[in-house]
């Protein structure tokens, strides 16, 4: 399974093409849509989540709702560009130049480095594709990811465990694929009710500061087959795979299978899942979640559990880090633009859909199959051999 995108912040839209789909997998825009929705909840977001919506085109590789075995090409439309006029100077395709070339570049952000590296004078050639806009071109992608998992038994959901200095308390509850609603419906995105009112609050305040914040999101994984992934090669480690992918998401600075970092400071006799034999089941069992549904970089058929590190915002409503101005060198603050207060509810979803798409590409690999009954059968008929 390829994906590629394409597409500015402010440019006319995104597109995503996927590649490598199976034939006979139900899709409509409508299912798409949903998920394109859930990307765009959450206290803190900024104004231009209430105006954006996603207007979806299937250009190519479905027919009569199914897809076809070709490339998958999906349109979103950016509203801004298509209701005004606002950015069609700005963004122009055609051959000119801005009058408002961006130098202060913003800490934090790929401007400078970006620059840098491509030789460019306006950091708006470096930020409107660097932007977290191109995430709704991967959950568009993602959706189709998990329509794909689905027929295996296999469900993604994310909640938020931390917010700021906010953070859901060791050993809370965590959802299951049947409360994913309760989790939408919470403002942050957050299975925990204490945490969310406090979260909120916290919001609420950096708000009134023209701050930032970043946080913790969770990504469950319920149902997956035994032996996604590979022991064999570094690059063929499933925990690898899971970790590149939710770590290329804008503003994601750490990510952790089960519980990696607190596994560390343990001793061996406390750190690994017990495994035990589970006859009426007639399956094996771990009693534990530990090692996050990995082991040896394979699907263990446990819970997978992967988290992301968001770093708060680097683009403040109140610029008040420190930069440069690269025409001329002079000392200042970071531009402002227009922004979030926290984007953490947001990634999650965009995790979940980094995960689905690693996950559907790996069963993809195991399993094979030109059409989805063939993916199937073929699933159904390893694990009949367990
Ligand atoms: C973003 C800045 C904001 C966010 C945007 C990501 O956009 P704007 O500057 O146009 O107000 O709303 O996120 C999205 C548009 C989106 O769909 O998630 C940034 O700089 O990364």
């Amino acid at each position: 399974l390829r994906y590629l995108t394409a597409g500015e912040s402010h440019g006319q839209g995104l597109v995503v093409v996927i590649e490598g789909l199976p034939a006979g997998l139900e899709i409509t825009v409508e299912q798409i849509q949903a998920e394109m929705g859930r990307r765009r909840l959450g206290f803190g977001r900024g104004p231009r989540q209430r105006f954006e919506v996603d207007e979806l085109t299937l250009i190519g590789g479905v027919r009569h709702g199914r897809t076809l075995g070709s490339p998958l090409a999906i349109e979103i439309k950016n509203t801004e560009w298509f209701r005004s006029d606002k950015w069609h100077e700005e963004m122009d395709p055609a051959p000119g130049e801005t009058k408002a070339p961006l130098t202060q570049v913003r800490p934090g952000h790929a401007d400078l480095a970006g620059m840098q590296k491509y030789g460019f004078t306006d950091a708006r050639d470096v930020l409107e594709r660097a932007s977290a806009r191109e995430t709704a071109a991967r959950v568009a992608a993602g959706t189709v990811a998990k329509a794909l998992l689905r027929p295996l038994g296999v469900e993604i959901l994310s909640h938020v465990i931390q917010m700021g200095s906010v953070r859901v308390p060791d050993g809370a509850p965590r959802p299951t694929p049947e409360q994913i609603d309760r989790v939408d419906e919470s403002q942050v995105r957050c299975f925990d009710l204490e945490a969310t009112d406090d979260m909120i609050a916290e919001i609420k305040a950096c708000a009134k500061e023209g701050d930032s914040l970043g946080g913790v999101v969770e990504v469950l994984g319920f149902g997956l087959p035994v032996g996604l992934g590979s022991h064999v090669h570094w690059d063929r480690k499933l925990d690898g795979m899971l970790a590149q992918a939710v770590m290329s998401i804008q503003a994601v600075k750490g990510v952790e299978i089960g519980d990696g970092f607190d596994v560390a400071g343990r001793r061996g006799s406390q750190a690994h899942d017990p495994i035990s034999w589970d006859s009426d089941a007639q399956k094996y069992r771990r009693e534990s979640t530990l090692a996050g549904g990995t082991e040896g970089g394979m699907s263990t058929g446990e819970l997978l559990v992967v988290r992301a590190a968001m770093k708060p915002l680097a683009t403040l409503n109140k610029p008040t880090l420190a930069t440069v101005d690269t025409a001329t060198k002079e000392a200042g603050v970071s531009f402002k633009e227009r922004t979030d207060v926290t984007a953490v509810p947001a990634m999650g979803v965009v995790a979940e859909t980094m995960v689905a798409l690693v996950l559907a590409g790996e069963a993809q690999r195991k399993f094979g199959g030109d059409s989805v009954d063939e993916f199937v059968r073929n699933a159904e008929a390893f694990a009949a051999t367990l």
